[in-house]
C-alpha cells in the first residue's frame, strides 16, 4: 500500500515526506496506522550522524499511538480496531531476558531491529523499488507501520493517540528510571541533569516517589518554569555557577544527591552527575544517550567509596504490562502529560519539530497524521 512518510535519506538532512510503498504484515507481525507521534532527541541523536546503528535512508521515529489495522498470521493478542503504542522495548515473555525478572530488555528481535529490518531479516518499507531501513522497529514517522505484535501495548480506547503517543518513549523512560530503576524513596534527594523532554518526566516520578529535594539543572533557564510546575524544588545553571559544579551541587544537597539521573547524553555530565552522589550510597542513573566513541570516565575511587553507576533504557519498563498501565495513569490525573507537550504540528510540518528542539523552544512537539 501506499504510505505517507518522512524519510531520512541521509545524515543531517532535512526529512523529506514522501509516499513510499509498505508490505502488508507477514507471520507475527500487526499493521498499524500511526495517529500520532512524539519527536524524541534520540530521533534527532540518529539522524546526525552519530548513532554507530544509525542506517539510511530509514523513517525515523519511536514515540507514537495509533491502531491495529491488519494482523499477520498467528497474531493472538490483537485484533483490527485495537489501539496500541509501538514498542521499541519489545517483551516477548518467553527470552532468557525477559523471564529472568532481572531486566527489561527483551533479546526476541534486538539483533533484527539494530540492523534495521523485521525479524525475518527483511524490510517492510521502500521507495521507488529500493528498500527502505525500520529504526528503532517502530519508524513511527509514517502513517502506516508494520511492527512485531510482541512490541506492541493495547492500551484503552479512550486515550487520546496526540498525548499517549508520548508514553512510547519519553513519559514512560523518565518515570520509570525513577521507580524502577532507582526506586526513589520519600524524602531521598534528587538531581536532576536536563530539563527537556525526559528530565521533566524523571522530575515527575521523582515527586510522585516522594522526594524532598529535587534539583534541576540545566544551561536553558526557560526550561524552569514547567520544571517547577512538575516538582523541581531548586534549579542550577551551570553557566552561573562560580567554580566546580560538583562541590556546588554536594554542598547544595548537603552531602550529595541520593540518586542523580543524566538525561542529556553528554559523558562530561555524566561524571558530574556521578561524583555529585552522596559518598557511600549515591546512584546514578544514566539515562542520556551519547555518540559513537565517546566513553564515560571517572576516578575509580569515586565508585570504591560507595557511588553507584547505572543506565536505564525505556525506564526499566515491560512495555506491554507497564505501558497500559501509564496510560491509565495519565487518564486518571495521576500523571501529566498535556504541559510537556509545547507543540502539535501536523505532519508535514516534521523538520520544524526538530528546529524547536535544536533551538530549545519545545519540550515535546507532537506530529499529527
Ligand atoms: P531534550 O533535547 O528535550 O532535552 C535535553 C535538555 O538538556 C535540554 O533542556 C537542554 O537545554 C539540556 N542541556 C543540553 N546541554 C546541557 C548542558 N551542557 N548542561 C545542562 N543542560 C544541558 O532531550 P530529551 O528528549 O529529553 O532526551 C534527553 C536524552 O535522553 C537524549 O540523549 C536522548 O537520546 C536520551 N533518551 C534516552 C532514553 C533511554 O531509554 N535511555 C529514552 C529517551 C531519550
Ligand atoms: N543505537 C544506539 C542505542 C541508543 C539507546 O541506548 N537507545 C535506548 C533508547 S533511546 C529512546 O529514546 C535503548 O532502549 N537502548 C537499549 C537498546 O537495546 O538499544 C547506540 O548508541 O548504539
Ligand atoms: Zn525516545
Amino acid at each position: 500500500m501506499d504510505v505517507r512518510a518522512a524519510v531520512a535519506f541521509g545524515a543531517n538532512q532535512p526529512l523529506s515526506m514522501e509516499t513510499v510503498q509498505l508490505e502488508g504484515p507477514r507471520a507475527g507481525e500487526v499493521l498499524v496506522e500511526i495517529k500520532a507521534t512524539g519527536v524524541c532527541h534520540t530521533d534527532a541523536y540518529t539522524l546526525s550522524g552519530m548513532d554507530p546503528e544509525g542506517l539510511f535512508p530509514t523513517i525515523l521515529g519511536h514515540e507514537g499511538a495509533g491502531v491495529v489495522v491488519e494482523v499477520g498470521a498467528g497474531v493472538r493478542s490483537l485484533k483490527p480496531g485495537d489501539h496500541v503504542i509501538p514498542l521499541y522495548v519489545p517483551e516477548c515473555r518467553e527470552c532468557e531476558y525477559c523471564t529472568s525478572g532481572k531486566t527489561n530488555l527483551c533479546q526476541a528481535v534486538r539483533e533484527t531491529q539494530g540492523r534495521g529490518v523485521m525479524p525475518d531479516g527483511s524490510s517492510r518499507f521502500s521507495f521507488q523499488g529500493q528498500p527502505l531501513f525500520h529504526y528503532m522497529g517502530t519508524s513511527t514517522f509514517a502513517n502506516y507501520t508494520v511492527v512485531p505484535e510482541i512490541a506492541l501495548a493495547k492500551i484503552r480506547a479512550d486515550a487520546p493517540f496526540d498525548k499517549v503517543c508520548y508514553i512510547g518513549c519519553g513519559v514512560t523512560t523518565g518515570i520509570g528510571a525513577v521507580i524502577n530503576t532507582a526506586k526513589v524513596r520519600p524524602g531521598d534527594k534528587v538531581v536532576v541533569f536536563g530539563l527537556g523532554g525526559i528530565g521533566l518526566n524523571v522530575i515527575q516520578g521523582a515527586r510522585m516517589s516522594g522526594a524532598d529535594m529535587i534539583v534541576g539543572v540545566d544551561i536553558n533557564p526557560a526550561k524552569r518554569p514547567l520544571a517547577e510546575q512538575f516538582g523541581m524544588t531548586h534549579f542550577v545553571n551551570p553557566k552561573e555557577v562560580e567554580g566546580d559544579l560538583v562541590p556546588y551541587l554536594v554542598n547544595l544537597t548537603k552531602g550529595g544527591a541520593d540518586y542523580s539521573f543524566e538525561c542529556i547524553g553528554n559523558v562530561d555530565l555524566m561524571r558530574q552527575a556521578l561524583e555529585c552522589c552522596h559518598k557511600g550510597w549515591g546512584t546514578s542513573v544514566i539515562i542520556g544517550v551519547a555518540g559513537a566513541g565517546q566513553e564515560i570516565r571517572t576516578r575509580p575511587f569515586q565508585l570504591v567509596t560507595g557511588r553507584n553507576w547505572r543506565g536505564s533504557a525505556f525506564g526499566g519498563a515491560k512495555g506491554r504490562s507497564d505501558v497500559p498501565k501509564i496510560v491509565d495513569w495519565y487518564m486518571e490525573g495521576k500523571i501529566h502529560i498535556d504541559e510537556m507537550i509545547t507543540h502539535t504540528l501536523p505532519v508535514a510540518q516534521i523538520n520544524e519539530a526538530f528546529d524547536l528542539m535544536h533551538r530549545g523552544e519545545s519540550i515535546r512537539t507532537v506530529l499529527t497524521f
